[in-house]
């Protein structure tokens, strides 16, 4: 993670391959359908639905016995127009076909009957919680940035940008179900419940994690490219043999989907008809290297190949990012294997703090995304429909500051770990190559202790543990 390429490329022009070709479009019977409880569903469209291209049912998909008939279910993944550069271009003027948006970046609701159901009970309450949630982890992430800079943390993943993506999806996991994520899935940690200082453990270097994943059903960060998404697949088959009726959600990026771990786990999962959906962050980025140098489809579309579903969302739309996860979640936890969910957003900042994107791309590109920013995006939908006023917002703020001191104050006062206790943890019932390492690496810290250096220094407590012995 830490390899920044610093070589200065010509910032790319478009994203041609990325809107090449007709998406997945999904039907829904009434019978899958959430209750419709809430006011802000269907009823506050402001656009007539796009024209949806006919859904195509996903052949090799098959369903395992007794499969409801989810919407994704019969979401195949629409027949690609071309696998090379010449096709992307004959259908770049039609980008967002493919895409599923129920906001617009100007906060309007679009009507998307395929989709609505999945949203019709959010009330004006969780609407303002969905805006709280993308708030607080925007502010929790700004704050371990600035930690960063003032040399707290090692190292920090920004998810700027990201909120909704994050936020939306998370908000539409069960308390059973369980999550493989990355390193920058600051958002679902927090919809999962996992303690936001307990996320800077690991970049202050104090610890290898900080939460403990049965808890809050939320694996530990995973910084090797893709290969939680064959933990998750291998977690979700057990799932399955269990009968257990939850599902499992892998998180990685455009960067990862060219991982053969990655190719592995779609594999495995479709043959077994794993209940795990795939959920890809598309922020543009891979460090220096963009999009097109991972694909030459919309990466949605790869999961046909595979025999499963894909589906592309607005990443920047918390509603769509939502709607679009519970319905994937719902094939997925029905029995009919995996799926695939693209959600198309841009990582707004570096790509870690020993990053720097002006080396690679344009301030230009950068500020296109900034309007379709997600945050601002819920707040003018808030507005628009008077769901949230001043003293909601007044209050957010405070709360927001609130937050901001608490992990500067938590992070400082992380204490050291005594060094002998990286060893600990490694194996559940032990290891001879450990033991030998614990011992070794004791008499090394033992060598310190009277050192001209370190004249009876912190380093040789170290020489106390029974590794030492
Ligand atoms: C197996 C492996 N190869 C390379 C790296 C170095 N690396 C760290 S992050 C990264 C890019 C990942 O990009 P993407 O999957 O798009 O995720 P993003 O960082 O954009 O969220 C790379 C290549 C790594 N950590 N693991
Ligand atoms: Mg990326």
């Amino acid at each position: 993670m830490t390899v920044e390429s610093t070589t200065a490329r010509k910032p790319r022009s478009g994203q041609a391959a990325q809107s090449a070709a007709t998406g997945a479009r999904t039907t829904r019977t009434a019978a899958a359908a959430a209750p419709a409880t809430g006011a802000a569903g269907a009823a506050n469209t402001a656009k007539a639905a796009r024209t949806a291209a006919p859904a195509k049912s996903a052949k090799s998909a098959r369903p395992a016995k007794g499969a409801k008939g989810s919407a994704a279910a019969r979401g195949g993944a629409g027949e690609p127009a071309g696998t090379d550069a010449r096709g992307a271009a004959q259908t770049a003027e039609r980008p967002d076909d493919e895409l599923v948006q129920l906001l617009t970046p100007e906060g309007e609701r679009v009507a998307r009957p395929d989709y609505d159901d999945y949203v019709a009970d959010l009330t004006p309450e969780t609407l303002r919680g969905l805006y709280r949630d993308m708030v607080l982890t925007r502010r929790f992430d700004g704050e371990a940035t600035q930690l960063q800079r003032q040399g707290e943390l090692g190292l920090w993943a920004s998810l700027l940008g990201q909120e909704a993506a994050q936020i939306g999806s998370g908000r539409a996991l069960r308390d059973d179900d369980y999550v493989f994520p990355t390193y920058r899935e600051h958002g679902v940690a927090w919809c999962r419940g996992v303690d936001p200082v307990n996320l800077l453990g690991m970049f202050r270097g104090v610890n290898h994690g900080g939460w403990d994943p049965n808890s809050n059903n939320f694996h530990l960060y995973t910084i090797v490219i893709g290969s939680q998404t064959l933990h998750a697949t291998g977690y979700a088959m057990g799932v399955a043999k269990d009968g257990a009726g939850s599902a499992v959600v892998a998180y990685f990026g455009d960067g990862a989907s060219s991982q053969g771990d990655v190719a592995e786990a779609f594999t495995f999962s479709a043959v077994y008809n794993a209940p795990v959906v795939f959920f890809c962050q598309n922020n543009q980025w891979a460090i220096s290297e963009p999009t097109e140098r991972q694909t030459r489809v919309p990466l949605y579309q790869r999961a046909r190949g595979y025999g499963f579903p894909g589906v592309r969302v607005d990443g920047n739309d918390v509603l769509a990012c939502l709607a679009v996860t519970r319905a994937a979640l719902e094939h997925s936890r029905g029995g009919a294997g995996p799926m695939l969910v693209e959600a198309f957003t841009y990582r707004m900042g570096a790509h870690t703090t020993s990053d720097d994107p002006t080396k690679y791309r344009s301030e230009d590109e950068r500020e296109a995304w900034v309007a379709k920013d997600p945050i601002l995006r819920l707040r003018r939908y808030l507005e628009r429909e008077g769901y949230a006023d001043e003293a909601f917002f007044a209050g957010l703020e405070d709360e927001s500051e609130a937050l901001g001191r608490h992990v500067r104050e938590t992070v400082r006062a992380m204490p050291d770990p005594d060094p002998m206790a990286i060893f600990d943890n490694v194996y559940a019932d032990g290891s001879a190559q450990v033991d030998e390492e614990r011992k070794a690496f004791a008499a090394y810290q033992a060598s310190f202790a009277d050192g001209p250096d370190d004249p009876g220094g912190a380093s040789a407590a170290g020489a106390g543990a029974e590794g030492g012995k």
